[in-house]
């Protein structure tokens, strides 16, 4: 049988299940990746597994998002981080050597490999040719303890790019277009392949470009073919040997397939609030700009900044324009350091930041209230800011440098001539800030260390046979993870502090909810559809099991979110008729008789309404294996019944 690229990693790796679209199935990890906001309590939950050592090929921690240290507990955070990895068999990238995908891509992704990592831009290191997929910190944890990822089975869609990009268009455009054409749900249930004439005009970091992005469509994971592009850039990072050669079959088959001209595309740009809200740059106008950030896992390599570095050369940056510049890697950072390259971005005026993912994630350069943000990252929802009403524009690194310099959003190709970058024959390769964990020998006296920011996790208790509440609250489409736990410089902090974290969730949509919530003991959610897009952090499902959240109603949820609601024993219940959603209004108290013999039915299940004095049935879509993590209260729990049969 004739398979595409997916397939054949997919079947490599195949534990359990068949590779049949909306099918469980179980795939083997050869590497994990954690970064430190998700980290700690991924590493805490590896410890309650009681596994004396990591059993992957490769697993990296990586600090990279809490690097502000505000105060003692980003510190208490990487101290842990730092000690559990060398006792557990995990190398430890210190702060300052990049942002995760970054380096990963650079320093350790290999083609036809598996990678799961609790960070939903896993999926870059498919610039490479990997199978890698983003997953709450407890899948990972599982994963490092050797055991397989369990997923449902995507589809696979071949979007095949054609010619290559005219100057000064860029990989952001394209996946912009994609993002245009699918919308924040069209990736949804789908592993996104790539071929076509155009993928050979691309370098590996232009396909991690497209491949980050992906995430953004609600998709599995993104894939490119491992070519002779990715051998060149192996080979300048020193790591030929990891090389191997994998496309589709000739004549394989996809679920559906989607073609890009690249030469029909101008640079774009996600309007304030979703990814998808995508526009032509010259049809939104000339907005004036009051920041500019360059950087993030999407736009942060060494040709993103050599070219923002050649755009800024012998000019200044606007009056009114703010811009900061954070690298993705120590390795990035330093070549533009030994080129001159920083030099010009420093006279130019831009702010330099560490290499870390900084603003992205909220963490410092909060703009001005109601301002306009132009950043080359891949989120721009409401708040994540730090500022409500900023108005954050998602670009390529060019529209971003030429709008630095004229304070207005600008079409690069207004800009006169653009100096051609190419991709270095050798990468500056210095590893010196990532850390050997201790051997087998030397782990046993290795100290965990554990400051008083880091507190113990919720864990839930066997599923009730009666499940009464009342709905805490209705939101709408498309929430994200950051309305349900959001992120900034302090809230970030707080990642391994549940009970800190609790008196902020879902405050972005109701500042009232947590006292709520606590209030009345815990209930249900009723949400729209695409519930809880956006990150892996499994925070949005710990922070409403520690205040009691139940279940979950909603049209339609998101991948990771949903796996995470399971793994903490709350129920994502869909509607079956999308009306339903209009007749429950908030404080309706809802039942669930019957909880257990409903769940192992597999059928619909019946809600009373008693406010109403109605009744709906809803669908809880599960596998075998996720009826028992169900009714045990979540994996943890599966998983220690499981090692006492
Ligand atoms: C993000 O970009 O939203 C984050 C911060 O990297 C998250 C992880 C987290 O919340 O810690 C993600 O993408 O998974
Ligand atoms: Fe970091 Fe932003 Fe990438 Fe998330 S999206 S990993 S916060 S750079």
């Amino acid at each position: 049988m004739k398979l595409n690229l997916a397939q054949k990693i997919i079947k490599e790796h195949l534990v359990s299940g068949e590779m049949i679209a909306g099918k469980e199935i179980a795939i083997k990890i050869d590497q994990t990746l954690t970064q430190d906001s998700t980290g700690t309590m991924a590493y805490l939950q590896f410890e309650a597994m009681g596994i004396p050592r990591v059993r992957t090929k490769l697993s990296v921690a990586y600090i990279d998002h809490n690097t502000l240290q505000t105060g003692f507990e980003n510190a208490d955070d990487h101290k842990y981080i730092q000690t559990v990895a060398s006792k557990y068999g995990v190398y430890f990238s210190k702060p300052g050597n990049g942002i995760c995908h970054q380096v990963h891509l650079e320093r350790f992704g290999k083609p036809g490999m598996t990678l799961l990592g609790s960070d939903s831009h896993t999926p870059t290191a498919g610039g490479l040719g990997m199978l890698a997929i983003g997953a709450g910190g407890l899948d990972v944890a599982v994963a490092m303890g050797g055991g397989p990822y369990y997923l449902t089975m995507p589809q696979i869609y071949n979007v095949i790019l054609k010619g290559s990009l005219r100057p000064r268009v860029s990989a952001k455009d394209i996946i912009l277009e994609l993002l245009r054409r699918l919308t924040v749900k069209g990736g949804v249930g789908k592993i996104i392949e790539y071929s076509g004439d155009g993928v050979k005009t691309l370098s590996v970091p232009e396909r991690a470009t497209i491949a980050n992005m992906g995430a953004e469509l609600g998709a599995t994971t993104s894939i490119f073919p491992s070519d002779e592009v990715t051998r060149v850039f192996l080979r300048a990072q020193g790591r030929e040997q990891d090389w191997v050669e994998l496309k589709a079959d000739d004549g394989a088959s996809y679920d559906g397939v989607i073609e890009i001209n690249l030469d029909e595309l101008e640079p774009l740009a996600a309007k304030p609030h979703s990814p998808d809200n995508v526009e032509k740059v010259r049809d939104i106008g000339k907005i004036k700009v009051d920041q500019v950030a360059i950087g993030s896992c999407t736009n942060s390599s060494y040709v993103d900044l050599m070219k923002v570095a050649s755009i800024l050369k012998g000019k200044t940056v606007h009056p009114d324009v703010s811009l900061v510049i954070a690298p993705g890697s120590k390795q990035v950072l330093t070549m533009l350091a030994q080129n001159g390259a920083l030099a010009d971005l420093v006279a130019a005026g831009a702010r330099i930041l560490e290499s870390a993912c900084g603003p992205c994630i909220g963490m410092g350069q909060a703009p001005a209230t109601d301002a306009v943000s132009l950043r080359t990252f891949n989120r721009n929802f409401e708040g994540r800011s730090g500022t409500p009403s900023a108005k954050v524009y998602l670009v390529s690194p060019e529209v971003a440098a030429v709008s630095a310099i004229t304070g207005v959003l600008t079409d690069p190709r207004e800009f006169g001539e653009c100096p051609k970058v190419s991709m270095p024959e050798k990468f500056l390769i210095n590893d010196n800030l990532i850390i050997s964990p201790a051997t087998e020998e030397d782990a046993k006296n290795v100290e965990v260390v554990r400051g008083p920011n880091i507190k113990p996790f919720p864990v839930n208790k066997e599923l009730a046979n009666t499940v009464e509440g009342e709905v805490l609250i209705k939101v709408g489409d498309n929430i994200t993870t950051d309305h349900i736990m959001p992120s900034n410089a302090k809230l970030l902090p707080y990642r391994s502090n549940i009970p800190y974290l609790s008196d902020y969730c879902f405050t972005p949509c109701d500042p009232e909810f947590p006292k709520r919530a606590k209030e009345k003991g815990g209930g249900f959610i009723v949400g729209g559809s695409n519930y809880g897009q956006g990150s892996s952090r499994e925070h949005a499902a710990l922070v409403p099991l520690y205040l009691g959240v139940k279940a979950v109603i909603a049209k339609s949820f998101a991948r990771i979110h949903r796996a995470n609601l399971i793994n903490s024993g709350i129920l994502p219940l869909t509607f079956i008729n999308e009306s339903d959603y209009d007749d429950i209004d908030m404080e309706d108290v809802l039942i669930l008789e019957n909880a257990r013999e409903q769940v192992k039915s597999r059928g619909p299940i019946t809600i009373i309404n008693k406010t109403k004095g109605t009744q709906i049935n809803v669908n809880l879509d599960l596998s075998d294996r996720q009826v028992e993590i169900i009714l045990a209260g979540g994996l943890l729990n599966y998983t220690k019944k499981q090692n006492q049969q």
